[in-house]
């Protein structure tokens, strides 16, 4: 409810502040072309990432081109900075084959050289930093931070 009435109060003031036609993303949220990204300043578990990102009204972060990769991991090395946050994908139901959480096989990848490894049975994705942000298969229970996803809104 208290979300809605920070968009509605956005969408008010969006043709003072910015062009027409585009729409601002929540607050907290930074825009990458008809997406906005929350980057956590906190460290929980996959599931707890997940949680958080529904309340907000989002998904975990779902990379699905180079383009978007770049804007995202530049985001979490210039102004995140945390050792690692969750993405969207898991290979709980066939090890080994990642998907993201709506199902989708994933086509584009990003995976640092030596990963995914299962190394204590790693099911869940992520950027880890002193990878420089590449992809790396995490155990789900870890504690890292996280980045949700969401459209930008259609409210104006
Ligand atoms: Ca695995
Ligand atoms: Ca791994």
């Amino acid at each position: 409810m208290r979300l809605e009435l920070v968009s509605v109060l956005l969408c008010s003031l969006a043709p003072l502040t910015v062009a027409e036609g585009i729409c601002p993303c929540p607050t907290g949220f930074v825009q990458y072309q008809q997406a906005c990204y929350w980057f956590s300043n906190i460290a929980v578990s996959f599931a707890q990432a997940r949680s958080y990102c529904q309340f907000f009204r989002s998904h975990l972060a779902r990379i699905t081109s180079k383009e978007e990769d770049d804007f995202v991991r530049s985001y979490a090395k210039e102004t995140g900075r945390a050792p690692g946050y969750w993405l969207g994908a898991t290979d709980l139901i066939t090890e080994g084959t990642f998907k993201w959480e709506v199902g989708d096989t994933l086509n584009y990848t990003n995976w640092h050289s030596e990963e995914p490894n299962d190394k204590k049975t790693e099911d869940c994705l992520g950027y880890r930093k002193i990878y420089d942000y590449l992809w790396n298969d995490y155990s789900c229970n870890g504690t890292i931070n996280f980045i949700c996803e969401r459209k930008v809104p259609r409210c104006c």
